[in-house]
């Protein structure tokens, strides 16, 4: 290693930073850090926020309808909290050093991604357990790897999250278990859902590693900490036996348990749907993005008053 008296200070201190997280220290907002570390977390953090935010629309459109007073208390903290996740996560992008308003604004122009997952619709009332069971499932494996992701403020955020999260999962494969062992017409109503949810959930992780732009440079930052095809075979394992406990089964003529692997063998996943989806093309994006324009057009007045209030409180303290 050259003696630090002859490396360049750009050198130098890029070296202090990788050096603090191979060592496991985390990146802190008024840390030095290369501004592509910035840019990447800004990217992912406000596009987990935005997929918390438009995720809480398929289910927001079950809480006037669930079966009973009990579904209904239930499915409205679920989606309460996942207005408080995205609210951290703004919070944590906002400690980079953008705005919530140029969030929103890359969110409402379609610049933002959010996961591709929400662009589907939930037309029945298993979709409530499926998304719970699978999309939270999916979320929750991403997620855990990301309590232990280097910058502090969104690894703490991740935390708490994870913890509602599993929340989030049971109740979904409850409202599943429910089902399961009712009439044949809500056998049926489960193990369809079951099979529409069941692709787009493994899309949830991203591309095949092969495809993965970001994730070489997220790997070395220790942004991310696993791959998007390790965590989707984990995610592939635990469903797998999970769907036996339901007595239904998932939509995959491949899925196989391979002795050798000691993994489940599963299909290709349909790519060009996915990318369809993720360049806007999904069934419900114009429609996600336009209720999320319509509710921050709607909650201007909210935002005024809010604003005006703690100028009022700053005057009154000065
Ligand atoms: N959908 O290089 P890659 C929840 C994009 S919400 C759309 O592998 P990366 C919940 C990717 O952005 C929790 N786009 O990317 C809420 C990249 O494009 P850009 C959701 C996707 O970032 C309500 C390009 O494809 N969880 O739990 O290294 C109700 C190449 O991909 C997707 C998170 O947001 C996708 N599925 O890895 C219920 C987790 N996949 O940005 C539940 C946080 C990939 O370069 N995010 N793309 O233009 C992550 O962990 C990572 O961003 C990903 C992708 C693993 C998703």
């Amino acid at each position: 290693m050259p003696d630090q008296e002859t490396v360049h200070p750009d050198a130098l201190v890029e070296r202090i930073f990788q050096d603090k997280i191979d060592q496991e220290v985390k990146i802190e907002p008024k840390d030095w850090m290369p501004d592509a570390y910035r840019k990447t977390n800004i990217r992912q953090i406000s596009q987990h926020a935005h997929s918390e935010i438009v995720g809480m629309l398929p289910e927001g459109n079950w809480i006037t309808r669930a079966p009973s007073l009990k579904r209904k208390a239930i499915l409205l903290a679920k989606v309460q909290d996942e207005a408080g996740h995205g609210l951290y996560l703004y919070s944590a992008a906002e400690t980079l050093g953008t705005t919530r308003e140029q969030t929103i604004n890359d969110l409402h122009s379609g610049k933002a991604k959010y996961s591709s997952i929400f662009n589907y619709p939930t037309p029945s009332w298993a979709d409530m357990g499926a998304i719970g069971w699978l999309v939270d499932g999916a979320a929750i494996l991403n997620q855990v790897m990301l309590c232990r992701t280097s910058y502090g403020p969104y690894a703490r955020a991740m935390v708490r999250i994870c913890k509602e999260e599993s929340f989030h999962q049971r109740q979904g494969f409850e409202i599943l278990w429910v089902l399961s062992k009712g009439t044949d017409e809500q056998k049926a109503m489960c193990q369809e859902s079951i099979n529409r949810w069941w692709w787009p959930s493994l899309m949830m992780f991203g591309p095949h590693d092969s495809a993965s732009t970001n994730s070489e440079q997220s790997m070395l930052w220790k942004i991310k900490r696993k791959s998007n095809d390790e965590l989707r075979q984990n995610f592939v394992d635990m469903c797998a036996e999970q769907v036996k406990v339901l007595g239904m089964t998932l939509p995959d003529p491949n899925l196989k348990w391979n002795a050798e692997t000691k993994h489940y063998d599963f299909g290709e996943i349909n790519w060009d749907e996915f990318w369809n989806v993720v360049k806007g093309n999904g069934p419900c994006n114009k429609e996600r993005v336009a209720a999320r324009k319509k509710a921050w057009e709607e909650g201007e007045w909210v935002r005024e008053a809010a604003a005006a209030y703690a100028a009022k409180r700053e005057e009154l303290v000065d």
